[in-house]
């Protein structure tokens, strides 16, 4: 990432040495902070907020079994809302949150004081001795990744779930996991230098987060991070359906074993009619999904991704089955949260991008009342047209995003634009007819209005289901 040489011999000995935060957040900041007290370091937290709105997360630092069990004196030097830079040249490494974007002044001047800078990503996995299952994709990480550690824990292995998921990496420190799976966005795969998976899986590559990443070449060259380090004797999981997925995997050196929902393709993980069939050295394995309760095609892949992992591994088909058998949505991605009037609710806020919104669209045959919208991330809105002309009857676009919407889809049918969340979930409520659904599947991140999805998704339940007067 930055041109300075990371010597990790001496990096992973943290007693004594002068760690700088960047990113003091109730998730990242305070998981490092309470690792790196614990491993005997000194803490500089920075933050661009200032102190008043970072109380809870000292509080949650400072009342953790790290700092009260510390039995030494403790340096924490906290740089909150303040642009002189000057402590950068006091550090031995910097470790940066995933939201903290590299074109924020700190990084200006940690490069600038020629100081070494990695991910959060990065430095746990400088303390990881187990096989790594790395997942990445524009869309679907959440439940390959959730399905992968299920598959694994049902195989009676000690498995750690975490990263982009809400539950940083470093938490799998020390603790004697059999497996550890992480879900790796590409705001993690920006700060990586010698990070490297056993497997990893990178499900799709579609547009987003170009509001941070400028460009999709860039966004595209940072999910190919996932492959940066890995060598012949590792493997990579990916789907033979995108085009981006494979040219980003085929000039690498790791094996690989590629899937795809597509009957005429040559992959050695396919669909026959709904069922998983898969080919790999002497192993012929096949797994029913009728009875999966994952909705949708997209999930298929999830599936299919889940079981080259198994394969790889040495999972029994019996296990596997049994995974996708008790498959569990994750929340806020396709869930049915109520039914009324005959009106049937679901919770898809995790969908923030045009892609994701795309697959949900497929994963009904009833009519939709489609609820948009949210906070702008430069998204191309005309590529949903043609999803909604087939599935959806009426639209309802709500916050930052919602003129562009209207404007861009060009949706021939009712198509309704509110400012506030609330109102765009009673609009589609009262436009929606008995044997209709009403499907949130914004499209759009939620941070115009809302802390994040689980925040909007939940407002949506709660709305629905007529807990807010
Ligand atoms: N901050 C700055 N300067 C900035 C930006 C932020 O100082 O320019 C500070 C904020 O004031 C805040 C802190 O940084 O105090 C927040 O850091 P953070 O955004 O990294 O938040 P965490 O709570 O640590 O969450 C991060 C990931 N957040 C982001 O990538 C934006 C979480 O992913 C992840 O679950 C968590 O680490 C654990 O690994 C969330 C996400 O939205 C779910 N991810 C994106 C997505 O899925 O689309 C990539």
């Amino acid at each position: 990432m930055l041109a300075v040489t990371i010597d990790k011999t001496n990096l992973t000995k943290l007693v004594g040495k002068q760690i700088g935060i960047v990113g003091f957040g109730p998730r990242t900041g305070v998981a490092l902070s309470r690792f790196l007290v614990q491993q005997g370091a000194n803490l500089v937290l920075y933050d661009r907020q200032p102190a008043a709105k970072l109380q809870a997360n000292l509080q949650q630092l400072l009342q953790s079994q790290e700092v009260r069990q510390a039995d030494r004196e403790l340096h924490i030097h906290k740089v909150f809302a303040d642009n002189d830079f000057s402590w950068i040249s006091h550090v031995d490494l910097l470790i940066a949150s995933p939201g903290v974007p590299l074109s924020e002044p700190v990084f200006a001047a940690t490069k600038a004081a020629g100081k070494p800078l990695v991910g959060e990503i990065e430095f746990s996995s400088w303390f990881l001795d187990a096989p790594i299952v790395a997942v990445t994709g524009t869309n679907g990480k959440t439940t390959t990744a959730g399905l992968i550690a299920q598959m694994l824990k049902n195989w009676n292995k000690r498995v750690f779930l975490g990263g982009n998921i809400g539950i940083p990496l470093v938490g799998a420190i020390g603790k004697n996991f059999d497996y550890v799976v992480v879900e790796v966005s590409s705001f993690q795969l920006e700060t990586i230098s010698s990070f490297c998976a056993n497997i990893s899986i990178l499900l799709n590559v579609s547009e987003d987060h170009l509001d941070r990443h400028q460009s999709l070449a860039n966004y595209r060259r940072l999910k190919g991070n996932i492959f940066l380090n890995q060598t012949s004797h590792h493997w990579a999981v990916v789907n033979a359906d995108d085009a981006t997925a494979m040219q980003l995997a085929a000039s690498r050196p790791m094996r690989k074993l590629c899937f795809s929902t597509q009957t005429d393709n040559t992959a050695a993980v396919k669909l026959q009619a709904e069922d998983i069939c898969l080919e790999f050295g002497d192993k012929k394995l096949h797994l029913q999904t009728q009875s999966c309760p994952l909705l949708g095609k997209h999930n298929r892949s999830n599936l299919m991704a889940m079981a080259a992992v198994g394969a790889i591994l040495g999972v029994p088909v019996k296990v596997m089955q049994q995974t996708v058998d008790s498959a569990k949505p994750p929340p806020h991605r396709l869930e049915r949260v109520a039914e009324r009037d005959g009106v049937v609710y679901i919770n898809d806020s995790k969908s923030t991008t045009v892609a994701s919104t795309l697959q949900a669209l497929c994963a009904f045959v009833q009519p939709l009342v489609l609820i948009l919208g949210g906070s702008d991330k430069s998204a191309h809105y005309q590529m949903l047209r043609d999803g909604v002309t087939r599935t959806t009857r009426a639209i309802v676009a709500y916050g930052e995003t919602a003129a562009r919407m209207q404007q861009e889809i060009g949706f021939s049918g009712p198509f309704h634009t509110t400012s506030g969340f609330d109102d765009a979930v009673r609009t589609a409520m009262q436009m929606a007819k008995a044997g209709e659904i009403v499907l949130l599947s914004p499209a759009a991140s939620s941070l115009d209005q809302f802390r994040d999805y689980v925040e909007r998704g939940d407002r949506f339940t709660a709305l629905v289901k007529g807990g807010v007067a």
